[in-house]
């Protein structure tokens, strides 16, 4: 089965409500859509969410590379052929969440080509994940609304709370309010977003530390080399690597050199390859995962938790699944819901999604 056609198709959906964060914030998903078409007739498609102020990518610079370094080189290459095809992605560096969506629609067409769910293909483990949901920078009592309202709502019970603001007092006491508010029977985690450095970090641990955070992610820079290791050698409870460690190589390096001990995989900067890769290895090395979340739409989520569902490793903890939910539309047919604290995997074959033309003319930006 030959690559004929590769589209990238800009799109832009309005946020109901930004998300604040450290390292940056998002009012409106400025995704690209891929769609990769066969000789035989089957379209494999995914998301790119460019996220410049991590990793530089634009929706101009994911569409760019997609059809003028990509697609020369992958028309008429099997499908099949995943390990040429990275080859050929390989030779430009950076660009994940380009060369991440290309490699999930490959994934989609392996999967309906065979009459199989990719996450079967991929492990096949559980056909469900508990979902992790993510706060934003907000007040106290705005924080804790919305952790009340997702929890009523959808049955959640995991919750990612952004902080690395100035002054820390300012996440301190969104963090404190929660846990007074919502009880000991909510999982409450943070995610600095490298806004902090190592001092104000292990500052904020200690104050927080009666409070029973179950991971403590990305909170100063890892280029802070030795600010980075001290903090992670005292940290208390496991020390999450995200945008610091988004290669099998910069994994490697981050957990051998004591940066992290638990690494956030994200299907949408690895791919399904890539994120295989880095599951494996943190198996090998001992080091536990949680599926991460680049705020994705629903069809980037159905890839976090088609692959998240897939194995055993990857499926322990809850996965951030829920960032959708501040869309105001998205693109699929069957929109996803969340119940009792859980999103199911589409039935496949492949994805096992189909995205909605008319949705799509609206929102695309190149017409
Ligand atoms: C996260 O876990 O950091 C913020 C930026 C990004 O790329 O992903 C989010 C969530
Ligand atoms: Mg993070």
């Amino acid at each position: 089965m030959k690559i004929i056609r590769v589209e990238a198709i800009p799109y832009a959906i309005p946020y109901t409500k930004p998300l604040r964060f450290a390292s940056g914030e998002v009012h409106t998903a400025e995704h690209v859509l891929i769609r990769v078409h066969t000789d035989e007739g089957l379209v494999g498609v995914a998301d790119a969410p460019p996220r410049p102020f991590t990793y530089g990518e634009t929706q101009a610079s994911v569409t760019g590379v997609i059809e003028r370094i990509f697609t020369p080189h992958l028309l008429g290459l099997d499908v099949f052929s995943r390990e040429r095809i990275h080859a050929v992605l390989h030779r430009t560096v950076g660009n994940p969440a380009a060369k991440s969506a290309l490699d999930m629609a490959l994934w989609d067409l392996a999967g309906q080509s065979c009459g199989r769910s990719v996450t079967e293909l991929l492990g096949g483990w559980a056909d469900r994940m508990r979902v992790s949901h993510m706060l934003g920078f907000d007040t106290p009592r705005r924080v804790v609304e919305e952790a009340e309202r997702i929890r009523a709502t959808y049955g959640i019970s995991v919750f990612k709370v952004k902080v690395g603001r100035r002054p820390v007092r300012a996440d301190l006491d969104v963090c404190r309010a929660l846990r007074e508010t919502l009880g000991d029977d909510v999982e409450l985690y943070v995610d600095g977003n490298r806004g902090w450095t190592a001092s104000e970090s292990a500052a904020a641990l200690r104050e927080l530390d009666d409070l029973g955070l179950t991971l403590a992610e990305e909170l100063c820079p890892a280029d802070d080399v030795l600010g980075r290791r001290r903090l992670v050698r005292d940290c208390r409870v496991p020390f999450v690597a995200d945008e610091s460690a988004t290669t099998s190589a910069e994994v490697t390096r981050s957990l051998l050199d004591g940066d992290a001990t638990t690494i956030s995989i994200k299907t949408a900067r690895t791919g399904f390859t890539g994120s295989q890769h880095v599951l494996h290895l943190c198996e090998g090395l001992g080091a536990a995962v949680v599926m991460g979340n680049q705020i994705d739409g629903q069809l980037g989520t159905v890839c976090t938790v088609t692959f998240g569902a897939a194995h055993a490793a990857s499926s322990q903890r809850a996965g951030e699944l829920s960032n959708f939910l501040d869309m105001s539309d998205d693109l699929l047919t069957e929109p996803l819901t969340i119940s009792d604290g859980t999103l199911a995997v589409p039935h496949g074959p492949g994805l096992g999604v189909v995205i909605d033309d008319d949705k799509l003319v609206r929102y695309r930006q190149d017409r």
